[in-house]
């Protein structure tokens, strides 16, 4: 009895242990390109160049690849349930006004953990032109800095908390600018909203609760005398 009891506690732990986190946001590791994503803004550029889902480690041609540049996949360290996967998002016109990537979500009330990674490719940041980029998930301010303040080939994870008091539909938003030819670039991947826990409410628990926890704790208590008995006996 009393291994069943250690069996079951086990059990417990694993359980909790191995409940998956789900993101909230809608292909937010872009493996299904942009679906679920809305491109906004506009490209004053000749030829046009709207964000694209490239693939990792190829060094392909635009909208393939980041224009033969092969991209390390996201290495950062992300609290997104997501696995990196194959793809990421591509901010590469150089004339982008407000270009953006969003999307919709709505959000009960509750705690959350958000998140997204952002690169800027080697090839782009050495262009003479800087590029502007920020991210917002949920009214929260995550990024908004200059390409050129920051480092070549290396991936940012960037997260915070959300708290939300009542039910609203929120959105998630990344935008570009540029206005030179050529200019830097930015990728982005593993955008996620998880759901980390309810809004404290400094609640006590009802003395029922506290019974039955007792309970169950002299419970286990009995079981495990019972059983320590019965291993004396049997040595
Ligand atoms: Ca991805
Ligand atoms: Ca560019």
């Amino acid at each position: 009895m009393y291994r069943f009891v250690q069996c079951a506690a086990v059990a417990a732990m694993m359980l909790a242990g191995s409940a998956q986190a789900t993101n909230l946001v809608q292909n937010g590791s872009f493996e299904s390109g942009l679906a679920n994503w809305t491109i906004g803004g506009a490209d004053n550029g000749s030829t046009k160049y709207p964000p694209a889902a490239i693939f990792y480690n190829s060094a392909s041609a635009y909208p393939i690849g980041a224009f033969g540049e092969a991209v390390t996949p996201d290495n950062s360290v992300s609290a997104s349930p997501d696995a990196v996967g194959s793809r990421a998002a591509y901010f590469v016109s150089d004339f982008a006004v407000n270009q953006s990537l969003s999307q919709s979500i709505f959000l009960a009330s509750g705690v959350y953990k958000i998140g997204f990674s952002a690169y800027a490719p080697l090839n782009g940041f050495r262009n003479a032109g800087d590029a502007t980029f920020s991210g917002a998930i949920a009214g929260v301010q995550l990024a908004n800095y200059a390409v050129s303040e920051g480092q070549p080939r290396v991936w940012q994870a960037f997260s915070a908390e959300k708290t939300v008091n009542s039910g609203s539909l929120f959105d998630i938003s990344f935008v570009f600018n540029t206005n030179r030819f050529p200019s830097k670039d930015v990728v982005i991947d593993r955008v996620f909203i998880t759901r980390i826990g309810d809004v404290t409410t400094n609640a006590v628990p009802e003395p029922s609760s506290w019974a039955m926890l007792l309970a169950g704790f002299g419970l286990v208590g009995l079981m495990s005398r019972r059983s320590k008995r019965v291993t004396v006996v049997a040595a």
